[in-house]
């Protein structure tokens, strides 16, 4: 398996944070409204992640999402159906969902899975899975999602970087949680190529993402 690459950002288009501030605009509107100014600045690998809609729906915006950036590399969240439907370039599981193995049976050996942790023997086992990258969190406190982790801190960040190290993977090591700009330096330097966020990118998200690249240089 080729070793993939990621920009340093991440951004997860969470549709069910902006269906809620704004409950009368269509919410597929949001999502590509979102997509396009973090695509325009810079962001060139994309989550779209749905626990709200239904399954109906989130097709809707992740074809709408493919349409309207073809170039983009679009990952799906817990649906490798749904990734293949709307054409994504890859699938991000968690404990709960399809198993890293299920998915890349689903989507094959050409698209990425990803997968999350939440604790080192969490980590431990996804190195031996068929996964292109692995996250670990939530970093930091966190709104975005419910009932999470506990938070696993840049030492957390660090212990899986070594595992990564010791075990020999080539594969991506994402940090999620609580990540804002002050804080994504440090993330980075723990040892994760990219770091992931959701609520530091809801609002003026192309500026958002514009600081944190520029601190993240
Ligand atoms: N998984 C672990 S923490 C988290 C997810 C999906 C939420 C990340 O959102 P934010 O707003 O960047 O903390
Ligand atoms: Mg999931």
């Amino acid at each position: 398996m080729f070793m993939l690459k990621l920009p340093a950002l991440y951004p997860i288009i969470d549709a069910d944070t902006l269906a809620a501030r704004e409950p009368l605009t269509s919410v597929r509107a949001m999502v590509c409204g979102q997509a396009r100014e973090l695509y325009d600045a810079g962001c060139t690998v994309l989550q779209l992640r749905t626990k709200q809609l239904s399954a109906e729906e989130a097709l809707e915006c992740a074809r709408a999402l493919r349409r309207m950036l073809p170039e983009a590399v679009l990952i799906m969240n817990d649906r490798a159906d749904l990734c293949m439907a709307a054409g994504f370039d890859g699938v991000h599981v968690g404990q709960q969902d399809l198993s890293a193995k299920g998915a890349r049976m689903v989507v094959g050996p050409g698209r990425i899975v990803g997968l999350s942790t939440h604790t080192a023997e969490q980590f431990a086992v996804a190195l031996t899975e068929p996964v292109d990258y692995i996250a670990i969190g939530p970093v930091f406190d966190t709104t975005s999602k419910q009932n999470p982790d506990p938070t696993v801190g840049l030492e957390g960040v660090a212990g899986a970087r070594q595992a990564l190290i010791e075990s020999e993977r080539e594969v991506a090591l994402v940090a999620i949680g609580g990540i804002r700009h002050e804080t994504a330096a440090w993330v980075r330097r723990a040892g994760a190529d990219a770091v992931a966020a959701i609520g530091e990118l809801t609002d003026a998200p192309g500026d958002s993402a514009r600081e944190f690249f520029r601190r993240m240089m």
